[in-house]
């Protein structure tokens, strides 16, 4: 097929409540979607850059520049054999990027597969049905009010509960939610935020019975995760630090961690993250999709991968009304009492948008061809 128009649509949409981790805020998202017209076939992409850079150095504002001058030139016009042609040409035109990147492979993957006839859990080959999904909580001023929406999280279902932490913001926080609710599945999720200063800090974390503790140490520090994983019990499992299928090796054979979560915003889309996937399972080391407060579209994707078989634990793959007031997607997305959600079966990654809310939300379109 070939790509005769790309389309970035810049929507605003308003968090539900902000969202607080060790390393900045978000109120509202201003999300870029990238929608991708092959004659007449569309293939949807979100791209999962924040308004600021301090999950990674990407931005939405840089998003849009690096497709609009770099990578969708590379794409525009050309004949795809198939989307796995997409990754090589898109790291010709561009170093680093990967939230960029990955909006317009992912996009192209949905289309092939819509004109396929498939759906994205079975282009990827996964197992489909639905997939578990755990909740993270934002870092709260007030441990009360954190344990309630605890609660009220695990009343819905939730499998998993994942607690953002910073230095001084963790152990009293920690401890008191596993004194309130000791046999649940439980972790938590540093962003950085710590270093070798804290070494004590963090062992002190091996008393609560956390699933694993998310990327202490700044996304570089590969040999220093790994060292604290040697003193650790419990797992470690690294986020921000995987941004290649590379780097991921590394990891695995310097013993840095024991999960990975897996976003394919920060690999570059979905033939990175699937080699990501198959390499941790070659060496057991289970796997999860993380979340970066997707729209439906970004979080239809993530499901479709969350359907992997190496995919074995709870992702950050939340219902819609745990973000949004209204989502982008009709229907949106829900929580079964089960704790998991469904994987959507139609072609591609299977939703509809809500294109008259889409509409009233939008704040800035452009036309590439
Ligand atoms: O570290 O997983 C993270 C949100 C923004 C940036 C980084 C992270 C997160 C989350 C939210 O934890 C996960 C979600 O989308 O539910
Ligand atoms: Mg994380």
């Amino acid at each position: 097929m070939r790509l005769e128009r790309i389309r970035l649509q810049l929507i605003r949409l308003p968090l539900r409540e902000p969202f607080r981790i060790a390393s900045g805020v978000t109120h509202e998202r201003r999300i870029l979607l990238t929608r991708l017209d092959f004659g007449g076939v569309e293939g949807i992409g979100e791209c999962v850059a924040g308004e600021a850079p301090f999950y990674s150095a990407e931005t939405v504002d840089t998003a849009r520049l690096v497709i609009e001058r770099h990578v969708g030139p590379a794409l525009l016009g050309r004949e795809l054999a198939g989307p796995e042609d997409v990754a090589p040409l898109l790291d010709s035109a561009a170093r680093g990027h990967a939230m960029a990147k990955a909006a317009l492979e992912m996009a192209t993957w949905d289309a092939f597969a819509r004109a396929a006839g498939v759906s994205m859990t079975d282009a990827l080959g996964g197992r489909g049905g639905s997939v578990l999904a755990g909740v993270s909580l934002g870092i709260q001023d007030d441990t009360a009010a954190l344990l309630d929406r605890v609660a009220d999280y695990l009343d819905q279902g939730y499998a998993r509960i994942k607690l953002k932490i910073a230095p001084g913001r963790d152990l009293d926080v920690v401890a008191a939610v596993r004194v309130q609710f000791p046999g649940i599945s439980l972790t938590v999720d540093a962003n950085a935020a710590y270093s070798v200063r804290d070494l004590n800090r963090l062992r002190a974390l091996d008393d609560f019975g956390l699933d694993y503790i998310e990327q202490p140490f700044p996304p570089d520090a590969l040999l220093l995760h790994a060292e604290l994983q040697a003193h650790l019990d419990t797992a470690l499992c690294l986020d921000e630090t995987i941004t290649s299928p590379e780097r991921c090796r590394d990891a695995l054979k310097l013993g840095a961690c024991r999960v990975v979560n897996i976003k394919p915003g920060r690999l570059g889309g979905y033939v990175r993250s699937v080699e990501v996937h198959d390499a941790c399972a070659e060496v057991d080391v289970p796997v999860w999709c993380g979340g970066m407060l997707e729209s439906g579209i970004g979080r239809a994707h993530n499901l479709a991968l969350a359907t992997l078989p190496n995919m074995t634990l709870p992702g950050d793959t939340s219902a819609s009304d745990r973000y949004w007031v209204r989502d982008v997607v009709d229907p949106p997305f829900t929580l079964n009492e089960d704790g998991s959600v469904d994987v959507p079966t139609g072609p591609g990654i299977g939703v509809t948008l809500d294109e008259d809310f889409l509409h009233s939300i939008e704040e800035d379109r452009l036309d590439l061809r």
